[in-house]
């Protein structure tokens, strides 16, 4: 190698050295965990893969389709349409894309009127930046004593207050990136179905962990189900850059079929593919390659497993908290365990003094912590004696 380019590669490594790595256990906060050993080789393949121009890479297109497929079959949807692109914000800004397109439709001559969306309170804040660039209209309803949207609420909200143009969509969020909890998406389906309302629901997190939880995990009289087989449920965001141990950037957004594409369908006359319907243009094929090959190398039973090692290590850490004398918010749903506090901040700022990253709750006074597969039972042990010396100064 020529000297110039070792120079800069040990460059590279003094600002890369910096950087946490998930193994110490110390980052708490974050719904990204180290890719799967796999993903090495497989970036390296497909480093130029460029899907903007998918005609140029017939092979990475097709895989796209089969990992839409594959998502589509664990989301319960034989006929998926989607993509695979930088992650959850992209996906539910599409999402978002495609209900304000349906309203204008909907809305004849008015169509230059806000799209109303119902958003729980608890939303990701990606879609505060799809309100600024559309324009969109959110009503939030209240929470009820399991921190999700209130269902009865909305109910009589669609069914009393409705506009002279009603609602035009409905966002469920299956994961809740504070709390991990599940919208009753059930029960929201009857609504929309009723009222002809479109679901949106975000899986970002949930997605690659609610349909591999294995039944003594589940909550009694909790309601888990969110996927395609409820109706109206059109869209779905599902990161597999999250759960899915896929390295960044690896979003996923599915819909319920390729008539969607039309909502979102750009032309684009000098491409390879003459409509482009994702919102950014160049591409890479590096999420699609890598999804496919950990949704082969794994399976179901591979993700099981990893669900329930996080799943087993929430339990270890709520176990802990108790004999600690600390309390949870909420028994856990997913993976996500949160603690109370009464100053979250001053607490993350002094565990991250002593080298812990956890994160916050907005909805509630607590922090949050996300036992993904980094995380192991030693990590907790260490954690809890942080958090309690913290307590203790
Ligand atoms: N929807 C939900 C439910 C999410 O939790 C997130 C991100 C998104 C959408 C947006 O996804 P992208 O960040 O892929 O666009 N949730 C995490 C959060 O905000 C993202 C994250 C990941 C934050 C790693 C920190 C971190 O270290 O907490």
């Amino acid at each position: 190698m020529e000297i110039k380019e070792k120079e800069i590669l040990r460059e590279l490594k003094k600002y890369r050295e910096r950087d946490l790595k998930y193994e110490d256990g110390k980052i708490l906060g974050s719904m990204c965990s180290k890719p799967h050993p796999i993903s090495k080789k497989i970036v390296e393949m497909f480093l130029e893969s460029n899907l903007g121009d998918p005609g140029l890479f017939p092979g990475t297109k097709e895989l796209e389709g089969e990992v839409i497929k594959s998502i589509g079959n664990i989301l319960n949807n034989k006929n998926p349409f989607g993509y695979i692109i930088s992650g959850g914000t992209e996906a539910n800004i599409t999402a978002m894309r495609v209900i304000k397109k349906i309203s204008r439709g909907k809305k004849g001559k008015d169509k230059d009127k806000k799209a109303n969306i119902i958003l729980p309170e608890t939303a990701h804040f990606s879609f505060e930046k799809a309100k600024d660039m559309m324009d969109l209209n959110y009503i939030s309803p209240p929470l009820d004593k399991n921190y999700i949207m209130d269902v009865k609420y909305l109910k009589d909200y669609i069914e009393d207050k409705r506009e002279k143009h009603g609602i035009d969509g409905i966002v469920a969020i299956a994961g809740c990136t504070e709390l991990g909890t599940i919208d009753n998406v059930l029960e929201l389906s009857k609504i929309a179905k009723e009222h002809n309302i479109y679901i949106h629901v975000d899986a970002a997190f949930g997605g690659f962990v609610i349909p591999f939880l294995e039944e003594r995990y589940r909550l009694e009289n909790y309601n888990y189900e969110f996927d395609f087989s409820l109706e109206n449920v059109f869209s779905i965001t599902i990161d597999p850059h999250k759960m899915g141990l896929a390295p960044i950037p690896a979003g996923g957004i599915v819909f319920k079929d390729y008539s969607f594409k039309k909502y979102l369908d750009v032309e684009a006359p000098y491409l390879t593919d003459t409509y482009q319907a994702t919102l950014i243009g160049t591409r890479t094929g590096i999420g699609v390659a890598t999804t496919w090959a950990l949704m082969k190398l794994l399976g179901s039973e591979g993700y099981r497993e990893i669900v329930s090692k996080c799943m087993d290590n929430s339990y270890y850490l709520i176990k802990k908290m108790k004999e600690y004398g600390f309390e949870k918010v909420i028994t856990p749903v997913l993976n996500i365990v949160t603690i109370k506090d009464e100053d979250p901040l001053r607490t993350s700022l002094m565990l991250r003094d002593m080298g812990w990253y956890v994160s916050m709750c907005r909805c509630v006074d607590a922090l949050r912590i996300i036992v993904m597969p980094h995380i192991n039972k030693e990590h907790i042990d260490n954690f809890i004696e942080a958090l309690s010396q913290c307590k203790r100064d």
